[in-house]
């Protein structure tokens, strides 16, 4: 009897202290929001919400407004604007070295054919048989292409088809490039990789690792012996097909390289692509980098645009998913929230290295580089050009003493 007795308060304890529990998380909750939130979302009784209102409360957009703001388009001058018949592609972020502005982007020349010619000489996308080359400028508006970085692998090499869709990391005086890699034949069904090479200066001479910091995972299965990458039996993981875009950044002691992953059978969602990323974690630079086990970390975006801001990680999540056209910040490189929404993403966004990022949430985007495209009519538009010019953000005038400067300008 006694026995049943201890039992019974045993539990007694336990589910009055879980009550308590539940009525602090409950009590917590509630105290999330103010009447001043209550009150700045019109929000009349905070006791009979709606959806949209209760959305708003946990969305936080209403603090978030630091993170609006708008992209713009300039033209550049110089010699990576546009040139018929010349693919300038996806640079990477702008350095700064000894004054001098540096970028690095997917070059070729020659047309483009596309899948299926029986050739398996012929250029099948724009970003095929592409070379990775640089261009300075003093002032980021007028730039002077300065040759070739890093060229195909030899022969038989995980990189001798294509080396492309380059982004730059200086770490401790050295310089790493990393990039997407093909190796011959350039297929549907190709899997691609990602490569890395070095350099002691910003000029080069640049030196190739012998084998790729990155692979897909390959994990899923295809659907008979057609070249065709919608054709599964199953899918895979995120990546199991394409590692897309490495970003590399040194952050809390490792080095982080996010990617954006592609399918085996790629499917549509949300009136887009499925594409998702990923991070892989390194303790060293070279590798080995070891795939997050919480990938993929969005179910969004497209070309990678990320940086360090204040303790964590923001990014701009671009053309494809449900997530598209929006700001989001991650306190820890991994879970990120969405904080603000966009009117337009420019292509392959490279950031300039040197802003103040944690001046503000935005600084980081102030100013950069992007590439447009220029389609001919009657043609595709992986037979179309491409080339690169500058972007800028600009926060939304909502200040008083902006919007009145607005209305002056
Ligand atoms: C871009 C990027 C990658 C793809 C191709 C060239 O938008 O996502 O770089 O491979 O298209």
């Amino acid at each position: 009897m006694r026995h049943i007795i201890s039992t019974f308060f045993i539990l007694l304890t336990f589910f009055s202290c879980n009550e308590k529990e539940q009525s602090k998380t409950k009590d917590s909750a509630k105290e999330e929001f103010t009447q001043a939130d209550y009150d700045f979302l019109a929000i009349g009784n905070p006791e009979k919400m709606s959806s949209a209102s209760k959305r708003a409360l946990r969305n936080n957009y209403h603090k978030n407004e630091e993170w609006f703001g708008t992209f713009r388009n300039h033209e550049i001058k110089g010699d990576v604007g546009y040139e018929k018949g010349v693919i300038r592609r996806d640079p990477t972020m702008v350095i700064q070295v000894d004054g001098l502005y540096y970028t690095w982007y997917s070059k070729s020349i020659g047309k483009t054919y596309g899948f299926g010619t029986g050739d398996p000489e012929k250029k099948v996308f724009p970003w095929d048989k592409t070379e990775i080359w640089y261009a300075t400028s003093k002032d980021g508006w007028d730039w002077k292409e300065q040759g070739v970085a890093v060229t195909f692998g030899p022969k038989g090499a995980y990189d001798d088809r294509s080396v492309f869709t380059p982004e730059i990391l200086e770490h401790e005086g050295k310089y790493y490039l990393v990039y997407q890699c093909i190796q011959f034949p350039y297929v549907n069904r190709s899997f691609n990789t990602v490569g890395m090479s070095i350099a002691d200066n910003p000029n080069g001479p640049w030196k190739r690792l012998e084998a790729p910091i990155l692979e897909a995972s390959k994990d899923g299965e295809w659907l008979g012996e057609e070249d065709s990458r919608f054709a599964v039996k199953t899918q895979g993981s995120f990546d199991s097909q394409k590692v897309h875009d490495p970003t590399l950044l040194y952050y809390k002691d490792k080095f982080y390289l996010y990617y954006k992953g592609e399918r085996m059978g790629e499917r549509n969602t949300a009136g887009g692509r499925e594409i998702r990323w990923g991070v892989a974690i390194a303790d060293n630079i070279k590798g080995p980098y070891v795939k997050s086990e919480y990938n993929p970390i969005t179910h969004s975006g497209h070309e990678l645009c990320i940086w360090k801001y204040k303790d964590g990680i923001a990014m701009v999540s671009s053309a494809d998913g449900p997530e598209r056209q929006t700001i989001q910040y991650s306190p820890d490189g991994i879970n990120f929230e969405i904080m603000s929404y966009v009117n337009w993403v420019p292509s392959a966004m490279g950031l300039v290295t040197t802003l103040d990022n944690d001046k503000h949430p935005t600084e980081a985007l102030s100013w950069g580089l992007h590439h447009l495209s220029k389609n001919y009519p009657g043609e595709p538009w992986w037979a179309g050009d491409q080339y690169l010019a500058r972007f800028s953000f600009s926060r939304n005038r909502n200040t008083k003493a902006e919007f009145a400067k607005s209305k002056s300008d």
